[in-house]
């Protein structure tokens, strides 16, 4: 069993939340002023997104110094305050490592010494697309040569084919290990080995070999770590060879299935219906599949993705109901729970009224291309509001104060107005908040075995608006129930009458509105 199988990670995104000084931007001391908070909710890990120096074409995803922090969020002396005081509370802090690309203003980028540190070409050698729209090779009017970038223009794909690259990257990583962070969030990590003559760039030809490489040279003699890889287009299958722990590569990957299932085959903008069929069927084959090699990471949401209750339960009148509900299920599940900033408050989606509102470089060129190509502004604009990353990027909501608390300036994106009365001031103080009941999702996975180890059976497969699954353990048997829709309802469930004891919600097999429950029996 490893350590990791009963924690809870949360994520922060630094922009987002807290500012100690006033320039609208959160920063590091920010953070460490909120530690308290941190440790009242009860997580085990904290994944900290970029705070690298950067010019934040991508809010940090666009690294031009590894080694240090952007003076935007601090400095190296406020990572290592942060990184003490949570230590001090017993939380672990993982830091993302953005390895596919850096930033075009990173020096190894500049230096014609580097040439080959990149992917350079007289003629683009595919058509391939950038993830934020238009083609993704850009031509070099100094050179005359064209450059892949798979994300922005400013974010140059690494070329992992060369060992040189390889190397400086174990180092800097190897650095951060002795500064004292306890793993890394590898940022697309599934893109690092690439095969441009077959048009391959997800799980290419030597992405294995690279994964086992990073492990022998990185964290071969460290224990207590924790190593996720984001893999958009990960299939279980390849899945389990990334996390079976006899591999070396990884302990677990962010998968991308269930955050598809209301998206169209090609685009993220393709707004299809949201069917709880189909986030059984996929959440039900990674819990079978991962059962008796891997491990599966579970979440809802991170700083890419609309907010859950908003997407998947409901933001008005049943949205504490919702979000407890959609925490219990999720939590319950067999694997590591992550949990982003505001899900513990279950705050939601924002307003955005015209594209000016919109500050994501991933939502400004898509509506820029697509108008451009002929669609109707409206049209865009109705995707962009349900499917865009500033919906998870709006500040955290501390108070129903200005700003949401989160500032005594002016933040650079506008607070949801929904502050006034979603916050954590008025959570914590609220024993029937779901800020209270996320702390008792974590503290039950820290308590139970069955929680964290137990096998995992859906059940009802076919039915629209229940998500139920059963977990056992030595003889221990959990049942949860989670209710997507807002009429009340009596289940039944074969070899369980509800009289058995309730760990979530009241007696009985009956749910009100968007209702979770969880029952206990050994
Ligand atoms: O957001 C997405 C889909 O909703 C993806 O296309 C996303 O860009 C992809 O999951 C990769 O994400 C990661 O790398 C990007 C960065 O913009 C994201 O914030 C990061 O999580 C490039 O570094």
């Amino acid at each position: 069993m490893s350590w990791f199988q009963s924690a809870v990670v949360y994520q922060i995104y630094p922009r987002s939340f807290a500012d100690s000084d006033g320039d609208g931007i959160g920063d590091l001391r920010g953070i460490i002023e909120r530690l308290d908070y941190l440790k009242h909710l009860g997580v085990d890990v904290v994944w900290l997104s970029p705070f690298y120096p950067s010019p934040q074409d991508d809010n940090g995803y666009d690294i031009s110094d590894y080694q240090d922090v952007d003076p935007v969020f601090g400095t190296l002396a406020d990572f290592d305050e942060l990184s003490e005081g949570l230590h001090a509370r017993g939380i672990k802090l993982v830091i993302d490592l953005v390895v596919n690309h850096t930033s075009d203003e990173h020096p190894w980028f500049r230096d014609p010494a580097k040439r080959d540190w990149y992917w350079w070409r007289e003629t683009p050698p595919n058509d391939w697309r950038s993830f934020f729209s238009g083609p993704a090779w850009e031509l070099d009017p100094v050179s005359g040569e064209y450059y892949l970038h798979l994300f922005s223009r400013k974010q140059p794909d690494l070329n992992w084919e060369n060992p040189e690259v390889r190397k400086a990257i174990h180092t800097m990583m190897r650095w951060w290990l002795d500064r004292g962070v306890d793993g890394f969030r590898m940022d697309v990590i599934n893109l690092i080995s690439k095969d441009l003559a077959a048009g391959v760039y997800f799980n290419g030809p030597r992405m294995h070999e690279f994964l086992q490489e990073m492990h022998a040279s990185v964290f071969a003699d460290r224990e207590g770590l924790l190593l996720v890889g984001e893999m958009p287009n990960v299939t279980v299958e390849q899945a389990r060879l990334y996390t079976d722990p006899a591999r070396r590569e990884l302990d677990m990957v962010f998968q991308f299935e269930h955050v598809q299932i209301d998206q169209g085959p090609t685009s993220k903008w393709d707004l299809h219906a949201f069917e709880l069929r189909a986030l059984k069927e996929t959440f039900g084959r990674w819990q079978t599949g991962l059962a008796d090699v891997g491990w599966n990471s579970l979440y809802w949401n991170n700083h890419d993705q609309p907010r859950v209750v908003s997407r998947f339960g409901d933001d008005g009148e049943h949205r504490v109901a919702a979000a407890k509900m959609l925490g219990t299920v999720l939590h319950l599940h067999r694997g590591t729970p992550y949990v982003y900033q505001g899900e513990e408050l279950g705050m939601t989606n924002t307003l955005f009224n015209t594209i000016e509102d919109f500050r994501d470089i991933e939502s400004l060129n898509h509506y820029a291309e697509a108008v451009a190509a002929g669609a109707s502004p409206d049209d865009v604009l109705l995707a962009l509001r349900k499917m865009g990353r500033d919906n998870a990027r709006t500040p955290m909501q501390w108070t129903s104060g200005a700003h949401a608390g989160f500032t005594e300036g002016e933040p650079w994106i506008p607070a949801n107005p929904n502050h006034e009365w979603i916050n954590a001031e008025a959570a914590v103080t609220d024993e029937g908040s779901v800020f209270h009941h996320y702390r008792r999702l974590i503290e039950l996975r820290h308590q139970l075995p069955v929680i964290a180890r137990g096998d995992f059976t859906m059940r009802l497969v076919d039915d629209e608006r229940v998500y139920a699954f059963t977990r056992a353990l030595e003889g221990e048997e959990l049942l949860v129930l989670g209710n997507f829709s807002g009429d009340s309802m009596r289940i039944e469930i074969e070899g369980w009458t509800g009289a058995e004891a309730p760990l979530i919600g009241g007696p009985g097999l009956v749910l009100g509105p968007w209702e979770g429950k969880a029952f206990r029996r050994s």
